[in-house]
This record gives C-alpha cells, sequence and structure tokens, in this order.
C-alpha cells in the first residue's frame, strides 16, 4: 500500500492505470517499489524467549544471554524484511526501466539510513545536486527516481557501513 499527496505521482500510477498507454517502467508510467530500511530488535518481540528457546533446542547448545555480543546479534537490519539480499524472487529490471523508489525508514536513534542505488542512474531528485543518496531519518520517506542503465547483479542497499555489513541489502539485476 502507497499513501501519497495528490499529484505526488504520475498519473499513470493513480488509482486507474487503464488510461495510460505508456508501458510500466517507461519515463511516464515508472514502476514503483518500496525500499524498507530499519533496524528491528529482536529482543523486543513478545516471542523473544520462545525463540531463543527454540534456537537452542534446535543447535542442542545454551545461548549465552550475557555476553557482551548477545544484543547486538538481535538487531536485525533489514531492507524490505530481508537480510543479505536474501528476499524471496529476484528483482529484475530490464535496462532502459524507470524505477520511482519510495524509501522510507521508521524505528530509534539507530535508524540513520542512505539508501544507495549502486550502478545505476538516479534521474531525480538528486542528480541535479551530484549526490546519489538521500539522509533518511526515522518515521521519514523519499521519493528517488532511478534508471536502470548498467547490466549486472547490483544491490539497493543502505550506505551507513555498520548496516551495510549486517545486511541491510537487496539484489537487483539489470538484464
Ligand atoms: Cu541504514
Amino acid at each position: 500500500m502507497l499513501i501519497y499527496s495528490k499529484g505526488s505521482m504520475p498519473r499513470a500510477q493513480q488509482d486507474d492505470p487503464s488510461d495510460s498507454s505508456a508501458p510500466v517502467g517507461s519515463a511516464e508510467r515508472p514502476l514503483v517499489l518500496p525500499l524498507y530500511l530499519a533496524v528491528m530488535n529482536e529482543m523486543g518481540s513478545p516471542f523473544f524467549d520462545d525463540n531463543v528457546l527454540r534456537a537452542e533446542k534446535s543447535a542442542g547448545v545454551k545461548i549465552d544471554r550475557e555476553a557482551l555480543t548477545f544484543p547486538e546479534s538481535n538487531l536485525m537490519h533489514q531492507a524490505n524484511g530481508f537480510l543479505y539480499c536474501n528476499q524471496p524472487g529476484l528483482l529484475t529490471l530490464p535496462v532502459g526501466t524507470h524505477v520511482r523508489w519510495i524509501v522510507f525508514g521508521f524505528g530509534s536513534e539507530t535508524d540513520m539510513h542512505s539508501p544507495v542505488f549502486s550502478g545505476q542512474k538516479v534521474t531525480s531528485p538528486l542528480a541535479s545536486g551530484g549526490t546519489y543518496t538521500v539522509g533518511l531519518m526515522p518515521a521519514s520517506t523519499a521519493v528517488i527516481d532511478m534508471e536502470a542503465t548498467s547490466p549486472g547483479s547490483w544491490e539497493a542497499y543502505c550506505a551507513v557501513t555498520d548496516h551495510y555489513f549486517a545486511g541491510m541489502r537487496v539484489r537487483m539485476q539489470v538484464v
């Protein structure tokens, strides 16, 4: 579900896309995709204790909850709900596809994100400013227009170093 202000989305993407003859992915009718970035703390889950017990039973080991690394190990640095490009399916974009990314983040003070779309042409609103990302604070959104220009396997990711190495990435296959 996308909620948008009137006029902020190309007419062809609104409620009745049948009134446009432009194909999805064209400049006139970009493919709209979400990119949700957030650090999810699994220790806040009401199922946390059950999950730890289940993991201990499955692995046959006792988990040291007092270990200094334990809290960090429960911070899931997710992008669209998955880590390390393991989202189901493969996001395949033919060269020339125009994508309107709706990027958004929620969470706490750890949720400062910098979404980047590697290898591709960012066409707005940033290209004129010479930058390739936006600063995304908790409970904020942004729109980034991108054109798939470079074939290969690329990532949409958070450029915050800790977040990237902890898995905040989505794979894009440009063909
Ligand atoms: Cu981030």
